[in-house]
């Protein structure tokens, strides 16, 4: 009898993984003058583990086992293989069951064929050969992860055989949103919202960065089950205006301003919100004050100009202005595509465009005066401009203050 056993992953439904397989097979196609198998590799346990789900892998099969890959081979009827590790029967006791390739894991993932892991080389040698000793696979320069590692190792140990990388191609499907995949990042932002809530009403009994770190933490992963969009990025006074400040292990200094860049998430689809608040729960600082309006006027400007036909380097040019003409430097674009990577791959010389999901973060950083302010929202791009997705989480200071005061 096959051990009771939780299935975990596919977020959205088993079309939606069908529909991407057979548009990520034409994307391909139509850039590389023919058919091509395409190769997505999983996580390791360790990594899978420690981070999460690899992105790309994850958006074509919704398979959360480690150890597993996925054959796109557009020259077979049996298109979409998914490479499953076969488990050791002795480590069931210890890890839990997993998932086998056997007929069920087939069904449960509407894919055309499961394999052994064992049989991953000699199916993508053999699907390579087919397609005039060409395959393709994903890979980036800025941000590589975990499928550009692959990528690489592939490389190496394919000899004869063109590697190609269609990620230039593949990106025109995952910048476009469709509702299930909103809906997965409405409910990564509740998260996030409520987390935030709950840890700003505590935060003059919070003594730490740590402190403020555990408690959105605490609530994002005891609500979302899974990862973290990022660790979150906790700066008191001089340590906010570090952009990815990584340490949150400092007391925090009274009075002075708290940058929190944090977000859950949902299905796999992340949440990147910042708001930076006066500890104490007041804006009674004069110049904190002052640069908080500047950077809140920005973040107002990105909201109001976000539409389609916009593309980011455009956005950019309006949004940061009274930021540039105030005399402050500009340290980081306006905008990033969110979505099952916090920095979602995308083609930026394509504007903005219906069903995309973008953030609206201007920022002013000033080591020299001991803070550092961002004010981060996730918009939905939409026919006429944009939704702000993030606009339940305050950032105006009398709605802020009153969210300190609890
Ligand atoms: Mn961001």
């Amino acid at each position: 009898m096959m051990p009771a056993m939780t299935i975990r992953g596919l977020s959205l439904p088993l079309t939606t993984y069908r529909r991407r397989r057979a548009r990520a097979v034409r994307l391909a196609a139509e850039a590389h003058t023919r058919a091509l198998p395409i190769l997505f590799i999983g996580c390791d346990e360790n990594r899978l583990r420690a981070v999460r789900q690899d992105p790309w892998f994850d958006y074509y099969s919704g398979c959360a086992e480690p150890d597993a890959a996925l054959l796109i081979d557009p020259l077979r009827s049996t298109r979409d293989t998914l490479f499953l590790h076969p488990g050791d029967p002795s480590r069931v006791i210890w890890d839990g069951p997993r998932l086998g390739p056997d007929e069920r894991a087939r069904r449960l993932h509407g894919v055309h064929a499961v394999a052994d892991l064992s049989r991953l080389e000699a199916a993508v040698g053999a699907a390579a050969r087919r397609a005039g000793y060409r395959l393709a696979m994903c890979t980036r320069e800025r941000e590589p992860g975990f499928q550009a590692e692959q990528f690489a190792l592939w490389k190496k140990e394919l000899k004869g055989i063109t590697l190609i990388n269609v990620e230039p191609q593949l990106v025109h499907q995952r910048m476009y949103k469709d509702a299930d995949e909103v809906a997965c990042h409405r409910r990564a932002i509740a998260i996030t919202r409520d987390g935030l809530r709950s840890t700003l009403r505590q935060l003059r009994t919070l003594r730490s960065e740590a402190a403020v770190a555990s408690q959105l933490t605490m609530h994002y992963r005891s609500v979302a089950y899974g990862p973290l969009a990022f660790p979150p990025i906790v700066g008191s006074g001089v340590h906010g205006a570090t952009l990815h400040y990584p340490h949150n292990d400092q007391p925090l200094v009274p009075r002075a301003p708290l940058l929190i860049d944090s977000g859950a998430t949902s299905g796999g689809y992340c949440a990147d919100v910042t708001r930076t608040v006066p500890q104490h729960g007041r804006f009674d600082d004069r110049r904190f004050r002052e640069v908080y309006e500047l950077v809140l006027a920005c973040n107002a400007l990105g909201r109001r100009h976000a539409r389609p036909g916009i593309t980011r380097d455009e956005l950019n040019a309006v949004a940061w202005k009274p930021i540039i003409d105030a005399g402050f430097i500009r340290h980081h674009g306006l905008s990033h595509h969110i979505g099952l990577d916090v920095h979602d791959p995308a083609d930026y010389t394509v504007p903005f465009a219906p069903g995309m999901i973008i953030s609206n973060e201007p920022g002013v950083y000033l080591p020299d005066e001991g803070f550092g302010i961002r004010i981060e929202d996730d918009l939905l791009i939409t026919a006429d401009g944009c939704e702000d997705m993030t606009r339940e989480i305050p950032k105006t200071i009398p709605a802020l203050e009153r969210w300190l005061r609890g």
